[in-house]
């Protein structure tokens, strides 16, 4: 069905649809969200959570007390989820060079003491991923950072919190969210390969794992669907951030769906079939031009576009014409080990092989692009 329930996982950031749109040319074209609000609005449509920055719970009520026993309510009442939670680091003057890179060091300890003041917020609330985008982490000029001596602060906060977690015995994981570039001219850990590798490099680097934005990554260019692959194949997708963008330019947080059509075809075919067990979450905006009423019909769009397409890609799969390009293709002979069992290297030498008959074998690609794309369109 294309009705969204809560056990599809559909979860969104308040400040999603909580996005007053006001942009660096612009101001707010829409009134702040009261979260308490969004809770009851997002429950209507059949979201299953919700997550936020710490600084999002304080948009209409300031004293973090209150504004967090009214959200603690508004979950009650509603049903939602707060399956993860994240720390605002970039909105403060404070966190202009960065937070945990900072090269002042008075503000890298006043970002590791807002994380840990979050890091318990969230573990209360129930959370059990906490998402980190250092949109702040990064430079304009190659002479403004040296760049290792970053990643030596960035490593060093994630062992640091790391250990905070594991010694307050929560059951929390971090999610980096990598970002080429916007606000900073470069971002640290630009994408999902970078920070891969830098996870790999930290203290407990089993618990911290991947927070890929799709738009994220087709800024800069990349083959999302590639990349969400090897996080899941290195078992570090541990959320996920689903919107549209339309290639290299400004990151525009697009409804899912409204940007790659048919890589987010694949992607949900991906999600659906390779192992994904987190929730899926909207990070989008509403676009500028939209009225209050507008944004809960975006906020529809994206659950009822992901459903589309999940019901799409199982037609996609059930189709036996389908089913026979992908033999033709030979995608499923890839899953065959390249030695047999008990064969070395030097099994090999007796092969015989026609170079020239199998290099003009074709592997008929364009049939089963085109039979997804035509499932995609509706016309089979
Ligand atoms: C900020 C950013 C998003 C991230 C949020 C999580 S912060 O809104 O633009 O892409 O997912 O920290
Ligand atoms: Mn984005
Ligand atoms: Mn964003
Ligand atoms: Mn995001």
């Amino acid at each position: 069905s294309l009705t969204p329930r809560p056990e599809d996982r559909f979860t969104f950031g308040l400040w999603t649809v909580g996005w007053p749109a006001r942009d660096p040319f612009g101001d707010a074209t829409r009134p702040a969200l009261d979260p308490v609000e969004t809770l009851h609005r997002l429950a209507e449509l059949g979201a299953y959570g919700v997550n936020y920055h710490d600084d999002d719970l304080l948009a209409v009520e300031s004293d973090r007390d209150l504004a967090v026993a009214n959200f603690t309510k508004g979950l009650a009442d509603t049903g939602l989820k707060c399956p993860s939670a994240t720390t605002n680091l970039f909105t403060h003057p404070v966190f202009k060079d960065g937070a945990f890179t900072s090269n002042d060091r008075d503000v890298r300890r006043y970002a590791l003491r807002k994380v840990k003041r979050n890091l318990d917020l969230a573990a209360q609330l129930g959370a059990d991923t906490y998402i980190c985008w250092g949109g702040r982490e990064g430079a304009e000029s190659d002479a403004a950072k040296d760049v290792r001596a970053a990643l030596d602060r960035y490593k060093e906060a994630f062992d640091i919190l790391g250990q905070y977690v594991l010694d307050q015995g929560y059951d929390l994981r971090f999610a980096i969210e990598p970002k080429p570039n916007e606000p900073r001219g470069d971002i640290l850990l630009p994408t999902i390969g970078h920070a891969l590798a830098f996870i790999q490099e930290l203290e407990h680097p089993e618990l911290v794992g991947l927070n890929p934005e799709v738009g994220h990554e087709q800024m800069a260019g990349l083959n999302f669907v590639h990349g969400i692959s090897q996080a899941l194949w290195q078992g570090k997708l541990f959320h996920i951030d689903l919107n549209g963008q339309h290639g290299p330019k400004y990151d525009q947080d697009l409804i899912f769906g409204h940007g790659d059509v048919k890589s987010a075809f694949f992607l949900v075919d991906l999600l659906e079939n390779g192992g994904y067990e987190g929730v899926r979450h909207f990070d989008y905006k509403p676009l500028r031009t939209e009225d209050v009423g507008d944004v809960w019909d975006s906020a529809a769009a994206n659950m009822r576009t992901y459903l589309i397409l999940k019901e799409k890609s199982k037609q996609y799969r059930a189709d036996p014409e389908v089913q026979e390009a992908l033999a033709a293709s030979r995608v499923p002979d890839l899953t065959i080990p390249t030695l047999g069992r008990g064969e070395t290297l030097a099994s090999l030498d007796g092969d015989d092989f026609d170079i020239d008959a199998v290099a003009a074998r074709g592997f008929h690609f364009t049939r089963l692009n085109q039979l997804a794309l035509e499932h995609l369109l509706g016309v089979r």
